[in-house]
């Protein structure tokens, strides 16, 4: 939508103050109707299903049932458990993925440490990996906090570039310790990211809205 027909939608005995507030209502369906458009390019990425082809899997990872614990999950009722008991923290998991090169995508996941008896065993740590052809175009090892008996589970979103048409997702178990704590992985998704372009002209038609 230009500027000049935006205009047009407004009747002239209109305050300005309506005006602005009616072009905010506007822009604010535009975004959340491109959110609802936005779907996880991944599958099972809240592991609510049973792990099939979409995932694959090697070393000491398995999913787990909230309910059953050892671990609340932080979405749904089934999440990733990694060096589960006292067993060696190698756990890969990995998902490949469609993407059209040359587009911006939001990875975004939720992280924690089940540390049952306080903060007494190493750290929760993971590798993320997100490799689109030959190419690594994001490569981020994030750190679970500590300190508490159920998993303090935290949001993490990293953007990336895809480069060409299948990308490849890869976690890697990195803590440093397995005894009395293990990792925890939930609620993963890949999404294209609003453009840059597209933000820009939404911000700029804001500003001339304001400026009248
Ligand atoms: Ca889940
Ligand atoms: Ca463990």
């Amino acid at each position: 939508m230009s500027v000049l027909s935006s205009r047009r939608l407004f009747p002239s005995n209109l305050t300005i103050n309506t005006r602005q507030a009616i072009f905010a209502a506007a822009a604010a369906v535009a975004f959340s109707a491109s959110g609802a458009m936005a779907q996880n390019l991944l599958v099972n990425g809240s592991f609510e299903n049973p792990l099939g082809s979409e995932w694959t899997r090697s070393g000491n990872v398995g999913r787990n049932s909230g309910s059953g614990l050892p671990f609340n999950t932080s979405d749904g009722s089934f999440a990733m458990n990694w060096n589960g008991g006292n067993t060696t923290p190698n756990g890969v998991l990995q998902q490949t993925f469609s993407t059209v090169p040359g587009t911006l995508y939001t990875l975004s996941f939720d992280f924690g440490k089940w540390e049952p008896g306080g903060a007494i065993g190493g750290s929760a740590s993971l590798q993320v990996q997100v490799i689109s052809g030959a190419s690594t175009v994001l490569d981020q090892t994030v750190l679970a906090s500590t300190g508490a008996a159920l998993n303090w589970w935290q949001s993490y979103s990293f953007v990336f570039t895809a480069t060409e048409t299948s990308t490849l997702l890869r976690f890697s178990d990195q803590s440093n310790g397995t005894v009395n704590f293990d990792a925890a992985l939930d609620n993963v998704s890949v999404i294209p990211s609003p453009s840059a372009a597209g933000l820009l002209g939404l911000a700029g038609l804001m500003a001339s809205r304001r400026r009248r």
